[in-house]
């Protein structure tokens, strides 16, 4: 549920990066935060055990002002994986804007992911939030591995779902951002159809995308090329 504080003119947006153990979660918000401006990006904070597998959970807040003065704050989370987590997993899915689900390509990990995927639509229910009504965008990470799933039996899988589907390799910051843009794409479309913070504000999320980062940065994102299916997704022009 997005915070609204209208005296303030202040938002805030919570995105969470969902998937099974070890599928890149972290890794997704680690390439993010050496992407995004220093100006725009707080500290990423993450909470790690002895073996490297997140516990708690990993954030890294964001904010913007648009030139009308709306404070936007975006906060991207992690849930920790791991089967016996469920209870973090949920309480980090309370108030969720948007999801995304981070699969692990390898064929190894098929059931890993739908038992996830499934463990997500559960959460979701306990938050009281509708599965059938949230964004949610799919990455297939792991690209670069052997035995993964081809981009064919993606879309087989996925292409005529609602939800927009994405390749990546994290760990070498690819798909990363087109992921998050995605993302951040679909909860405002959403948010604003509720709130109009496009019509009251000003603010496109364009804009914020843009500022976020540099123009280096963005001249090797392809968005177009990162997508496997669209979904009910429409690609900026
Ligand atoms: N080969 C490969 N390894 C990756 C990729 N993304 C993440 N990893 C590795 O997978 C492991 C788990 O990643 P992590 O982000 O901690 O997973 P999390 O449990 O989902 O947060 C780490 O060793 C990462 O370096 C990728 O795209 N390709
Ligand atoms: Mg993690």
């Amino acid at each position: 549920m997005v915070q609204w504080n209208f005296e303030f003119k202040e938002v805030a947006v919570k995105l969470v990066y969902y998937g099974p153990a070890l599928s890149g979660k972290t890794t997704n918000l680690q390439a993010l935060h050496g992407m995004f401006s220093p100006d725009h990006r707080g500290r990423l904070m993450s909470l790690e055990t002895q073996n490297d597998r997140t516990l708690f959970f990993d954030l890294l807040p964001l904010q913007y002002k648009t030139p009308s003065g709306l404070s936007v704050k975006v906060k991207l989370y992690t849930v920790p994986g791991q089967v016996i987590h469920n209870s973090t997993r949920k309480a980090v899915l309370a108030g969720a804007d948007a999801v995304s689900f981070v699969a692990d390509s390898q064929k190894s990990q098929a059931l890993s992911n739908s038992i996830s995927f499934k463990n997500l639509k559960e959460n979701l229910k306990a938050n009281g939030i509708d599965f059938d009504a949230i964004p949610i965008v799919i990455q297939f990470n792991k690209r670069d591995l052997d035995q993964i799933k081809s981009l064919e039996e993606i879309r087989h899988d996925w292409g005529q779902s609602r939800f927009p589907t994405l390749a990546a390799v994290a760990s070498q910051g690819k798909g990363v951002f087109e992921t998050f843009e995605c993302l951040m794409r679909m909860a405002f479309d959403s948010l604003n159809q509720k709130y109009e913070f496009d019509r009251k504000y000003g603010f496109q999320v364009q804009d914020l995308v843009s500022a976020l980062t540099t123009d280096k940065i963005r001249s090797l994102l392809s968005l177009k090329s990162a997508l496997v299916s669209t979904g009910g997704f429409t690609l900026p022009r």
